[in-house]
């Protein structure tokens, strides 16, 4: 099944409290096209964290494989039979790695996202030199999408016109600096969110708030 664009929100659940993450889940999983796990709350309450929250909405599981290619498929596969609907890996490994992570989300019809430049300064370092060679080798692999980073609009378009029809997901709006809005007209399909929900006040008026910046 592959994670439709309606909202165009995904919430980052990076709480390491199971019971806060299912009641949020419980509120906003009606309203989000997906949440995305991380290590924080799989670490802290098991990968049958990823079952838990299935029960609301789609679920990313943003462990950014980065090995080889034999591990990236056994890690991709406990990460499909726990029930996530797409998993995001690093491209920086090369293409037979990221073709594992495809390879095993087409056997289990699956979605892979591939992290191409990040949204924090680091990126500056290393990624962002290689950016678009990242795009290219994500397509080349199969994968379905990409990960871009939303604190930059003017390189998310630049991906954007390189990524041709793969889905765009983009972290970096609120907390770290990125505007919801601006990240959609630079060419993503979903933004990433995470404090800036979870931490508010009102989660669930938070995420509506989201939301009605993205319809717009
Ligand atoms: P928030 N994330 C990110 N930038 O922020 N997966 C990237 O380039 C990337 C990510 C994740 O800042 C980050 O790990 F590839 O609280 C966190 O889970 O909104 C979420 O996106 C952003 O969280």
């Amino acid at each position: 099944m592959t994670i439709k664009a309606e909202s165009r929100l995904i919430i980052a659940m990076d709480v390491t409290d199971r019971k806060e993450a299912l009641a949020i889940a419980e509120k906003l999983g009606g309203a989000v096209d997906a949440i995305k796990v991380n290590y924080p709350i799989v670490l802290s309450c098991g990968l049958g964290i990823i079952g838990e929250l299935k029960q609301y909405t789609n679920v990313i599981a943003d462990f950014k494989v980065a090995d080889i290619p034999n591990t990236n498929k056994l890690i991709c596969e406990e990460t499909f039979k726990a029930g996530a609907d797409a998993i995001i890996c690093q491209g920086f490994t090369g293409k037979d790695s990221v073709q594992a992570c495809v390879d095993a989300a087409k056997q289990y019809g699956k979605e892979v996202f591939v992290v191409t430049e990040m949204s924090h300064p680091g990126a500056l370092d290393f990624l962002q030199g290689h950016a678009l060679e990242l795009v290219d080798l994500a397509r080349a692999a199969g994968a379905n999408g990409i990960i871009a980073p939303a604190t930059r609009p003017e390189r998310l378009a630049m991906i954007r016109q390189r990524a041709g029809d793969m889905k765009i997901l983009s972290p970096g709006v609120g907390t770290q600096g990125g505007d919801a809005a601006s990240a959609i007209k630079a060419g993503a399909d979903f933004v990433i969110v995470g404090r800036s929900i979870y931490n508010a006040p009102d989660p669930y008026q938070a995420a509506k708030n989201f939301i009605e910046q993205l319809r717009r």
